[in-house]
């Protein structure tokens, strides 16, 4: 009788383990296999891509007949499609297949969202060009500030090995419009371009083909000296570029769409034309080069900054400025968000807009470095569109960085969009479930860089949990606040870089790295005085205001005028200096931090009420992850108050919860995760 009490709950538990909801469908929880019979799709042609369309449809789409329709008239659409009811059926055009499998995936979305409506008369076509992931990831399968687990490419076993996540992950970023991938860590290893690896790169790239994906690499400077044997990797040198050039042979042989190369030079250690008194520019235009005949591009970061004395913030700007207009028409600089590096909030890059004749993409960071890494809920869609819509006025007013880099204001020949990944081989993919959400969030924005972060947010909640309201709502609230939520008890009001050395995870603006470079030195960056607190980027600073066109030099540069939220980003203001609101800095300094820990807790809040709602694994899940959250946002805020307190010497506000660590203490924590910098 025990016996088969046991049996029976152990038989009762079967679909349960069958179904544990691990997070490993993502946004893609179509309904499953009752879709269309094959009879009700209409199509003609046999291709990979459109198979795969075909056979979504079969799986899961459970509307009226549809048509697949190629139409060599929708080339202007670059990629994007039409879907039109048409009498009794729905009618997918576009140029190539490809854009019908996203026509596909599209009409997807609306049936899992509930919004198939009768009438439909859509036309989308791509913000970018190249909506491309930027993976870094390493050789022996770590990867570079990834926080899901080891790389999904498993090298060792490749070629002849194939995960069956490889084509899981090319659908994933097909559903979304991704169309691009950069396998490995911009601080690339030479061996990237081994025979060897080029197969198992190979290998990948016709798995991804369907879906429309394309390969791009990072590649090491020095490579034809470290693995050629060359003398050196000058670019001037013939057989440097003739290296290059077979490089390049060697790989479109294998990978004929192969997409080019992503490069890392004289940046943070990384070799580079400089290291032979070369530019930026020769350094590109050799690989632009031998790329051009195949149609490769060259994505050139713009990501350099060397110890010197030079405000870190102005590095960029200074090297590139001058080349502008030296470079060929297939190499793009791409420009993180920020001038300094991926922070909660940065001024945005005013190299964006500032070269004129040279094309420039959007390096974003999806992988939360900076941002509580796995274990804060981080909704990114605010801080992309924050940059995206930002105004340079380089072209006068309404020059965004949309517009500036979407080929509108620019003679791009190709306009592309980029962000460093987080996907792990972790079941759930990013570490954390809403860590799905910046993945998806950079995807959609790639695509169209006018949908509004609340869209996305409402897409893909329901998508991903349920379109049910009393989820739905407040959970997209939650999303929506994130963002600000960790700045204001991370690093608020400009405040910026004030991460632990190596890893960046807690707070440490103690940190005074003496014998290192400063400007790897939180002190660098906060600059506290007994007087004020900030980064004066004035005139009588850095005067890295100089870098942005007018007004907005003018704006950033005057105290009154600088936005609040990034006052300590471009003033050193006195402790006492009156905010806007009445409060002194001390005291609104102090309000933010509190604001933020308040609002995890409220998140922890309404998140609990929500376990009715979901499956126990994903709630669970979160609800640890909130846990973290919230002890690391008093983390936060005990040590950058009781820390900033030691020069303000004025009292925290009385009506502020008081700090239960001691500085001292929190200075002795040492969190064993290394890093370089
Ligand atoms: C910083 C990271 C470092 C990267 C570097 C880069 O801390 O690991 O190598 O950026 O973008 O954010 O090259």
């Amino acid at each position: 009788m025990k016996n088969f009490r046991l049996y029976l709950v152990l038989f009762l538990m079967i679909p349960l383990m069958i179904f544990a909801e691990d997070g490993s469908q993502l946004w893609l929880r179509f309904p499953a296999k009752n879709g269309v019979s094959a009879d009700k799709i209409i199509s003609k042609g046999n291709n990979p891509t459109l198979n795969i369309a075909k056979k979504e449809l079969m799986n899961h789409w459970q509307g009226q007949e549809i048509e697949l329709r190629t139409d060599k008239s929708l080339k202007n659409l670059k990629g994007g499609y039409t879907i039109k009811s048409v009498q009794n059926k729905l009618v997918i055009s576009a140029e190539k297949e490809i854009g019908l499998l996203y026509g596909v995936y599209h009409i997807l979305r609306l049936q899992q969202t509930n919004s198939v409506t009768t009438n439909l008369n859509i036309t989308e076509k791509p913000s970018y060009d190249v909506r491309i992931l930027n993976h870094w990831d390493n050789l022996d399968g770590t990867i570079e500030r990834g926080y899901a687990g080891h790389s999904l490419w498993k090298w060792e076993d490749l070629p002849n090995t194939i995960s069956p996540r490889y084509e899981e992950y090319a659908r994933a970023n097909a559903s979304i419009g991704i169309n691009a991938t950069v396998l490995n860590n911009v601080n690339a290893s030479p061996n990237m371009l081994r025979k060897d690896y080029l197969e198992k790169v190979k290998a990948l790239a016709d798995i991804f083909r369907p879906y429309g994906i394309k390969v791009y690499l990072s590649v090491n400077f020095s490579s034809p000296k470290v693995l050629g044997g060359l003398e050196n990797s000058d670019p001037l040198n013939k057989d440097v570029q003739k290296w290059w050039k077979d490089k390049a042979s060697e790989i479109y042989k294998l990978i004929p769409d192969f997409g080019g190369f992503l490069v890392k030079a004289n940046s943070e250690g990384q070799p580079g034309p400089q290291d032979y008194g070369r530019t930026h520019a020769d350094g590109a235009n050799m690989m632009a080069d031998v790329l051009k005949p195949y149609g490769g591009i060259v994505m050139w970061r713009a990501f350099v900054y060397s110890p010197s004395k030079e405000d870190r913030a102005k590095q960029a700007y200074l090297e590139f400025v001058p080349l502008d207009g030296k470079f060929r028409d297939n190499v793009i600089v791409q420009i993180k968000n920020g001038p300094v590096d991926f922070q909660p909030r940065e001024a945005f890059n005013p190299l964006f807009g500032a070269l004129k004749k040279t094309s420039e993409m959007v390096e974003f960071q999806i992988t939360q470095e900076y941002l509580g890494q796995a274990n804060h809920l981080v909704y990114l869609a605010p801080l992309f569109k924050e940059t995206l819509d930002s105004d340079t006025y380089a072209n006068g007013k309404g020059s965004t960085i949309a517009k500036i880099t979407d080929g509108t204001l620019r003679p791009a020949k190709i306009s592309a969009i980029s962000a460093v990944a987080n996907i792990g081989e972790d079941k759930n993919w990013t570490g954390h479930h809403f860590a799905q959400a910046n993945w998806y969030a950079f995807g959609r924005l790639a695509w169209n860089h006018d949908l509004t972060s609340e869209q996305i947010a409402d897409e893909w909640i329901k998508m991903t949990f349920t379109d049910n309201e009393k989820f739905l709502n407040p959970v997209k609230e939650m999303m929506l606040t994130s963002r600000e939520t960790a700045v204001d008890y991370m690093m608020p009001l400009g405040l910026h870089h004030i991460f632990a050395g190596g890893h960046h995870y807690g707070p440490e603006p103690w940190g005074d790295y003496k014998g290192g470079r400063p400007d790897w030195s939180p002190v660098y960056y906060h600059q506290a005085t007994a007087q004020g607190l900030g980064f004066d980027r004035t005139k009588t600073g850095s005067n890295a205001v100089s870098d942005y066109f007018p007004p907005l030099n003018e704006i950033y540069g005057n105290v009154k005028t600088c936005p609040e939220n990034l006052i300590l980003w471009f003033h050193h203001v006195p402790w006492d200096y009156q905010m806007k609101n009445g409060k002194t800095l001390w005291e609104e300094l102090s309000y933010k931090y509190d604001t933020g820990v308040k609002n995890v807790r409220d998140y922890q809040r309404v998140w609990d009420k929500m376990q009715p709602y979901l499956d126990e694994e994903r709630f669970t899940e979160v609800q640890s992850k909130l846990k973290i959250q919230a002890k690391d946002a008093v983390w936060w805020k005990d040590a950058c108050l009781l820390y900033f307190q030691t020069f303000s010497k004025m009292p925290i506000p009385y009506d502020i919860e008081r700090p239960v660590h001691e500085l001292e203490d929190l200075k002795k924590i040492k969190l064993n995760m290394g890093h370089h910098n």
